[in-house]
């Protein structure tokens, strides 16, 4: 049993940047990934609600900051997707100021969710953030979304693999298997967020290394 209802999760507010978002009281976790990682979804799975965050099988529908409140203070943000091959750079740049700004100044910010595909894990933009989490020291977990395209062998072989990779930083970032199709990691990730959520007693300053997605 998780110890916040997850279900009741509502609707708060999009902002464009981060100067447009609630006052920076309360704790907030992050959902971060490529575009189509399957965010939206997980973040539906989590709270089981089917439209809460929009999801789409066309990329780059998440635009803007998406903030949720499970109960006062207690907040899930979901953010724009990175990655976009074909948009104008000057839209480009907007996201990595948006992204690069919300990550580095929101002092709320309490732990990350890196959303990957477990089909295609570890890509340019993901790695730039684990290694800006681990300097900055922000608990994050990794989630290997849509793990029910993989036969088990296969998923729990690539979860190893991923493992491996990052484990020189395993005592701020962990990686699981999820899926929003068929529930796989929901509790991990419930338990994750509450043990986020209940450790009150964080100073959290702003982390002081900069971050450059593009
Ligand atoms: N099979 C399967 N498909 C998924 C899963 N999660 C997301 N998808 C699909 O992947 C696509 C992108 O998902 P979405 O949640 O919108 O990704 P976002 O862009 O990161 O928010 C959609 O077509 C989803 O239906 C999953 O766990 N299993
Ligand atoms: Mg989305």
């Amino acid at each position: 049993m998780s110890y916040y209802d997850y279900n009741l999760t509502s609707f708060l507010t999009s902002a464009p940047t981060i100067h447009h978002l609630p006052d920076d009281v309360g704790i907030e976790i992050a959902f971060i990934g490529y575009s189509n990682s399957g965010k939206s979804s997980a973040l539906n799975a989590l709270t089981n609600q089917k439209k809460l965050a929009r999801t789409s099988k066309k990329p780059g529908c998440t635009q803007l900051i998406n903030l949720f409140q499970i109960t006062e203070g207690y907040k899930l943000v979901d953010l724009p997707g990175y990655g976009y091959a074909k948009i104008p750079k000057k839209m480009k740049i907007k996201w990595n100021n948006t992204l690069t700004q919300y990550l580095r100044f929101r002092n709320c910010l309490q732990g990350l969710l890196i959303l990957m595909d477990i089909r295609y894990p570890l890509k340019d933009l993901d790695k730039k953030i684990i290694s800006w989490v681990q300097e900055n020291r922000l608990q994050t977990l990794i989630l290997l979304t849509k793990s029910d395209k993989l036969s088990t062998t296969a998923s729990h072989a690539q979860l190893i693999a991923v493992r491996q990779e990052i484990k020189n930083f395993r005592d701020i970032i962990q990686v699981e298997l999820f899926s929003a199709k068929n529930n796989i990691g929901i509790h991990i990730l419930r338990n994750k967020m509450d043990s986020w959520y209940r450790n009150d007693a964080h100073i959290q300053n702003n982390r002081l290394i900069p971050l450059k997605l593009i």
